[in-house]
């Protein structure tokens, strides 16, 4: 029997939290034989909601589960894990600024980058939710410089299987028979969706669909603007479908993609596409043995370039505030 493996959640009493460590209990992460102990982490004034979720898992009794810790020390929490979830941020509120939001979260990224260095497993995989995902990434990974920059993503799992959700339903075929979108930049309202090199049941999303119009034009701002249509729909953010996005991408870092078939991540960009080194933006990534590949030599055309540099571009000028902070 294999060890349990440790997995930490940031964020553990918010909404997503509350979905995903159900789905993790259920081996949705990792895989139906393995079993894992949970990291509960939030901040003091959570302390109720996050005992209360260590109750409901409890009850659950979940065969995979073997332990919960819940705890509001980042120490505790990031002490043998080698799987760290980032969902804990502080999220936008009407009257912030860019800048506002970015030195918040640098303060609660650097803290955590210096708690998953020092005691979390050697090799541990990193996944940032929390926005503004791809930016809070970089600055985990700049404040955490011995933990290896390809163990640090951030998810865009969530917009990749939107993409997927908006091709099957057009086609009124299941899910499962689409693959090969992208997201290509950041997790904002400026990432590019690209059916381009996609396939619907063994034939191009293009020739499937064959109405161009749509697909570079609503198809994109459906998929751009699906996290404010939750949001006015539930008055809440997307948490149960972020929850699966993560397991999804997870699971397909650790056990791999199938053949054929890639996914979106947010990892650091090694420059490829000509996409300035060093930014965490999404990027076509296969996975096999633990290690994700970036999907080279894909065709891109002039629309889909410029689409490309304008997500770069957002993704260049948060950096920037990220690193004004960061100097201060
Ligand atoms: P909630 O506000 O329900 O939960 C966030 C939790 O983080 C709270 O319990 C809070 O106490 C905790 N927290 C704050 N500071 C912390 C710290 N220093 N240490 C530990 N915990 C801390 O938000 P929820 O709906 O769960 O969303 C969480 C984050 O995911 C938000 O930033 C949100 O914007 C982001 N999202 C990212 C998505 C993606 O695809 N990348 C999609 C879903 C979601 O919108």
């Amino acid at each position: 029997v294999r060890p349990p493996i440790r997995v930490l959640i940031t964020g553990a009493a918010g909404q997503i939290g509350y979905a995903l460590s159900s789905l993790v209990g259920h081996g949705e992460l990792l895989g139906k034989s393995q079993r894992v102990i949970l990291h509960l982490l939030d901040v003091e004034t959570a302390t109720e909601p996050l005992n209360g979720l260590k109750l409901e898992l409890i009850d659950s009794a979940l065969p995979l589960l073997t332990d919960v810790i819940a705890t509001t020390n980042p120490t505790e929490a990031c002490t043998g894990v080698s799987i760290a979830i980032m969902v804990g941020g502080f999220p936008r509120k009407a009257h912030m600024e860019r800048k506002d939001i970015m030195a918040m979260n640098g303060s609660i990224y650097s803290k955590h980058a210096y708690a998953l260095e020092k005691y979390a497993c050697k090799g541990c995989k990193v996944v940032v939710v929390a926005n503004p995902a791809n930016t809070n990434a970089v600055i985990l990974s700049q404040c955490a410089p011995s933990i290896p920059r390809k163990n640090i993503t951030c998810l865009t799992r969530l917009d990749h299987n939107r993409a997927l959700g908006q091709v099957a339903a057009k086609l009124n075929i299941p899910v499962n028979v689409v693959k090969n979108v992208t997201i290509w930049g950041n997790h904002s309202s400026t990432q590019y969706p690209d059916v381009n090199h996609g396939c619907a049941n063994g034939i191009t999303i293009r020739n499937a669909i064959r109405d161009d119009n749509w697909l570079d034009n609503e198809f994109v701002s459906i998929v751009q603007q699906r996290g404010a249509a939750i949001i006015k729909a539930r008055n809440l953010s997307s948490a149960l479908s972020a929850a699966s996005s993560v397991c999804d991408h997870i699971r397909d870092w650790v056990l791999g993609t199938p053949p054929g078939h890639w996914v979106s991540m947010g990892v650091i960009s090694d420059g490829s596409y000509g996409v300035p080194e060093g930014l965490c933006y999404s990027f076509p990534v296969t996975c096999k043995d633990g290690d994700w590949n970036i999907v080279q030599g894909l065709d891109i055309d002039a629309r889909s370039r410029q689409k490309m540099d304008d997500t770069a571009r957002e993704l260049e000028e948060e950096r920037r505030l990220a690193q004004d902070y960061l100097q201060s």
